[in-house]
């Protein structure tokens, strides 16, 4: 609640989740953040929010934020909260010694695609220049390093030539191995709007899954995945065969062409049908909507970057851009959706380990001068630096013993858990720079600095579409948490003063801006000109498009118009790289494709969106999608408890029955990490990566299902203080087989834990967690069955629930939890209590709740439901519930349901 004794103001500054980048204007009174609207100014949403973004000033929960530095002298201590001082100049004394005793490859930073490009630059000056290192790489190694290969082998730079306006100018669009419905939601509105105002714009969606992007597909290819290279190699070889590619251009701005023509001879429709598993009339009604538009676009996403062949596919897709001329003009173009808000940042100063600042390379003697020069240090590091995979696993072996983690989760992001957990254990110093204690790295974490986050931190960000905005700051950082720039530059500072004594200060940087405007240097003449930009710019005129050189008026709305690449030969580049199967194929003893991908409300590992309950309103806890054929010949059902194994390790997880599967293929969301559910996804995914962009196959790994064998099943509710519940209740959880913890409720949150175990745990245990969810004492009715393991706890005061806990028997569950959500506690209550099994409502343990479908205005699927049971269409709903008419993100699932009632 807004409190009116203090004045709001309002400050205009840019979401920190996805890369559409959208502008919001904080709602403050220069202590607090009350409320998140969208900037109407703002030239990527004008005025809109998704649900995220709409959200933002519900999470951030004080209670999950790192407050104090924290540092710890051995592995076996808990940390204990230290100053500034000297937890900096304890970290600068062992990067020094360790740099000392083992040369400057012995050292790592892991940063981050979140952070912001003064950040950046702060990092990888200290990295390179001073540590003399190239062992600095980022989470951008997990999500758009193939598209950086694909740009530059095939355009020459690391350059997306198009623009959010494209998007509503195209006629054919491609979206492939991108669910934008729910990761780029404001560009899907933006899309849903122009094809609403243009129905002819055809939409064609290639993804394994029927996902909610589908629902403005004119063609939706459910094509096996991996099978991408394949499928636009079959476009190809139709185009050609069709007299539909575009001969003078490819003769006046290409190379390669004749190489590739002989290469796609061999993918006859066929063969593709037959590799993609579609119809050869689909696969010819994509290439003639393709090869017929007068502008043709293509948008992409981790379906295809996350892959062993995430460069030939990004070059692949390319190839079709080129081959029909479909480049440089409106709605026209191959346009890669980033997917943090400044990966591109990341890319522009340098921040994967092959790269350097200005679009350079690490590995070209020529860009290492420029730069060693720029700075004043006599070389840059020739020795190549590590990606995240080798990075880690050379963390794990011993060679590197200092790790510099920053605005990232490694412990819940990065494939093959058990490498990367060995990893974090064996490190001997690992420093984390985060804004959330709670995270599952910040367990390993020797050091933990505590960063300010979204609304306290000033700078710039690069959105997908190659713009400019100002990030801007509206209150201050809580606790002691200091912004990710000045940690970096006053460690930076420390360390120069032990390795170099009385040499000149290379972090001269008082401000963010001191840090843009030396790096906005590197790139003039470059094609990421941004020499014309400045914070004070972008205030005046707007966020900006580079290439913005000095003397600039206006930023550059597309690329390559005038069909001239930034090659060594001005030509463009057809790529011919043939299709390769996915690296972990089916067979007998893992039958099943494990994809993982994003939910709509939550944003990876969850420190943020894992601190707001009504954020988990539309999915409620981790359950894994199974095709209903595959459920039937296992004989399993909805809610079952099954463990799944991959090559790397299993976890147990509920199951629900999802046709927008193809069968043989199971999703699991990638946001649950061990925190939400024990063991967490990424125990299962695979390090094997693509050999080029070094970004490993996130989409695709072999698993089976078996049913899970445990009878004795636990469920335990308990309101507050959520943050600190969970932290206290987790590690508690790692006694049962299964474990999944989410929160519910809108205005009041409370923690849910839902457990399960071969037989029941010991008293001593179910004591403990009794205790942390306050059922040891005071108003507390209990029901206790020793013979049958069974035993029930509730907490009722001033009339209603505020915790309780039901062991071995849980049939009760969500009657109960829907007590607590109307704040009621009923006379039968009681009775039940004390009833030997539960009567009551029967329904199957683990069933899944009604999902809240839309956030905004607090809608519910059965509502929505019932509605169009009625007879209510699209607008009618919106008019009668309320729904979908804010924010707008449910609309596609409610015309997916509205679709359902429709198809008899
Ligand atoms: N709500 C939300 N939005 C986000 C994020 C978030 O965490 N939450 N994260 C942001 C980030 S960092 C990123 S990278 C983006 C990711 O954005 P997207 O890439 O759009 O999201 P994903 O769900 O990871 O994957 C997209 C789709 O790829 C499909 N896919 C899997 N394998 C294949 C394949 O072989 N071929 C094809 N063609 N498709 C395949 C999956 O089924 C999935 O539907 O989202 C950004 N936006
Ligand atoms: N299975 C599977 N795994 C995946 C993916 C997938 O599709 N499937 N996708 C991959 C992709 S594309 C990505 S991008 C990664 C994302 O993986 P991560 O980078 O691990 O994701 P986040 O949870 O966003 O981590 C960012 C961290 O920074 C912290 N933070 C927030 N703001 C600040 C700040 O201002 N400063 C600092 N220092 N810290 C801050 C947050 O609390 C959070 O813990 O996951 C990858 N992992
Ligand atoms: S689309 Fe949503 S998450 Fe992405 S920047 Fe805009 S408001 Fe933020
Ligand atoms: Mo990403």
């Amino acid at each position: 609640m807004t409190d009116l004794s203090l004045p709001v103001r309002t400050t205009a500054s840019t979401c920190c989740y996805c890369g559409v980048g959208c502008g919001v204007l904080i709602e403050h009174d220069d202590q607090r953040i009350y409320g998140v609207t969208g900037d109407p100014a703002h030239p990527a949403n004008f005025g809109r929010l998704c649900s995220k973004g709409s959200s933002l000033h519900l999470t951030g929960d004080l209670s999950a934020r790192a407050l104090y530095p924290e540092l710890r002298l051995g592995k076996s201590l808990p940390r204990s909260r230290t100053d500034w001082d000297s937890a900096l100049d304890h970290a600068a004394q062992v990067f020094a010694r360790t740099l000392h005793e083992y040369g400057p490859d012995s050292v790592a930073f892991y940063i981050s695609g979140q952070l912001l490009t003064e950040d950046y630059y702060a990092f990888n000056k200290l990295a390179r220049a001073l540590v003399g290192t190239n062992n600095i790489d980022s989470n951008s190694r997990l999500c758009m390093s193939s598209a950086v290969v694909g740009y530059k082998r095939s355009l020459g730079a690391d350059a997306p030539p198009c623009n959010y306006q494209d998007i509503e100018l195209a006629d054919t669009l491609l979206i492939v191995g991108s669910n934008m419905a729910y990761a780029h939601p404001i560009l899907f509105r933006r899309l849903e709007q122009a094809k609403s105002q243009r129905p002819d714009m055809k939409i064609i969606v290639v993804d394994p899954r029927r996902t909610d992007t589908c629902e403005l597909a004119d063609l939706h290819l459910a094509i096996q995945g991996g099978s991408d290279v394949a499928l636009f190699h079959g476009i190809l070889h139709l185009l050609i065969w069709d007299e539909q590619i575009d001969r003078d251009y490819i003769e006046a701005h290409t190379e390669g062409f004749a190489e590739l023509k002989a290469l796609v001879r061999d993918y006859t429709p066929e063969q593709v049908a037959r590799l993609c598993d579609i119809s050869i009339e689909d696969l010819h009604t994509c290439a003639r909507l393709i090869g017929q538009a007068p502008a043709f676009l293509s948008l992409w996403c981790m379906g295809l970057n996350q892959s062993t062949a995430g460069s030939a596919k990004n070059s692949a897709l390319i190839n079709l851009h080129l081959a029909t001329g479909q480049i440089g003009r409106p709605g026209a173009g191959p346009f890669s959706l980033t997917g943090q808000p400044n990966a591109m940042g990341g890319r522009e100063t340098g921040s994967l380990s092959n790269l350097l600042p200005g679009h350079r390379e690490a590995g070209n003697p020529e860009h290492r001068r420029e730069v060693a020069e720029y700075w004043g240090v006599d070389a840059l590091p020739a020795n190549p630096g590590l990606s995240a995979v080798d990075l880690f696993e050379q963390v794990r072996n011993g060679t590197i013993k200092a790790l510099w983690i920053a605005c990232t989760n490694p412990a819940q992001s990065m494939p093959d858990q058990t490498a990367i957990r060995q990893a974090l254990t064996s490190c001997p110093f690992v420093v984390l720079q985060e804004a959330f204690h709670t995270t599952e790295t910040a367990h390993y974490a020797d050091l933990l600095l505590p960063a300010a986050s979204w609304g306290e931190k000033q700078g710039t960000v690069t959105n997908s579409e190659r713009r400019i905005s100002n990030v801007r700051k509206a209150i201050a950082a809580p606790g002691e948490a200091r912004a990710d720039w000045s940690i970096t530059v006053d460690f930076a500072r420390r360390l120069q003063a032990r390795l170099l004594p009385g040499s000149a200060t290379l972090f001269d940087f008082p401000t963010p801006e001191s840090l843009f405007d030396e790096y906005k240097q590197l790139t003039r003449g470059r094609d990421l000109d941004q020499s014309g930009i400045s914070r004070d710019l972008i205030d005046r005129l707007g966020p900006q498009q580079w290439p913005f050189p000095e003397g600039a008026t206006a930023g550059t709305a597309r690329l390559y118009a005038d069909g001239l690449f930034p090659t060594a030969t001005g030509r463009a580049r057809f790529v011919s790289d043939a299709y390769a199967a996915p690296v972990e194929r089916r067979d007998a003893r893992f039958p099943l494709t494990l994809n993982t991908g994003r939910l709509r409300d939550h944003w990876h590992g969850m420190s943020r969106t894992g601190t707001a309950a009504r954020l988990f309103g539309h999915v409620s806890e981790a359950v894994l999608s199974v095709n209903p054929d595959d459920m039937q010949r296992q004989r399993l059902q909805d809610g079952d408890l099954v463990q799944l194994h991959s090559r790397r390790g299993s976890l147990v997880v509920p199951i629900s029955a999802d046709d927008s599967l193809r069968a043989g293929h199971v999703y699991l969301p990638m946001h649950w990490g061990d925190r939400f559910l024990k063991g967490g996804v990424n125990q299962l995914t695979q390090p094997a990566y693509d050999p080029l962009s070094k970004q490993p196959e996130l989409k695709h790994a072999g698993v089976r299902l078996e049913r899970a064998n445990l009878p004795w099943r636990l469920f335990a509710l308990i309101e507050g203080d959520v943050q600190r519940h969970l932290q206290a209740l987790r590690p508690l959880c790692e006694a049962f087989g299964y474990a999944s913890l989410s929160l519910i409720g809108r205005e009041c949150a409370a923690l849910v834990i839902r457990a399960a175990h071969p037989a029941p745990p010991d008293a001593a245990l179910l004591a403990q967690i009794d205790q942390l969810l306050n059922l040891d004492h005071g108003p507390v009715i209990a029901y206790d069955d020793p013979k049958h393991g069974v035993g029930k706890r509730v907490r009722i005061e001033h009339n209603r629930i505020t915790s309780l806990r039901l062991a071995g028997e849980t049939l009760a569950q969500h009657w109960l939890q829907n007590l607590w959500l109307e704040g009621r506690a009923d006379q039968p209550l009681r009775r039940w209590m004390l009833a030997p099994l539960s009567s009551e409502p029967g329904k199957s343990a683990f069933q899944i709740r009604d999902k809240v479908l839309c956030n905004c205005m607090n809608v519910s699927q059965s509502a929505i439901s019932a509605g169009i049971e009625r007879g209510l269409g699209l607008d009618e709903l919106k008019q009668q519930l309320g729904c979908g008419t804010q924010c707008g993100s449910c609309v596609p699932e409610i015309k997916r349901l509205i679709n359902l009632v429709a198809v008899p």
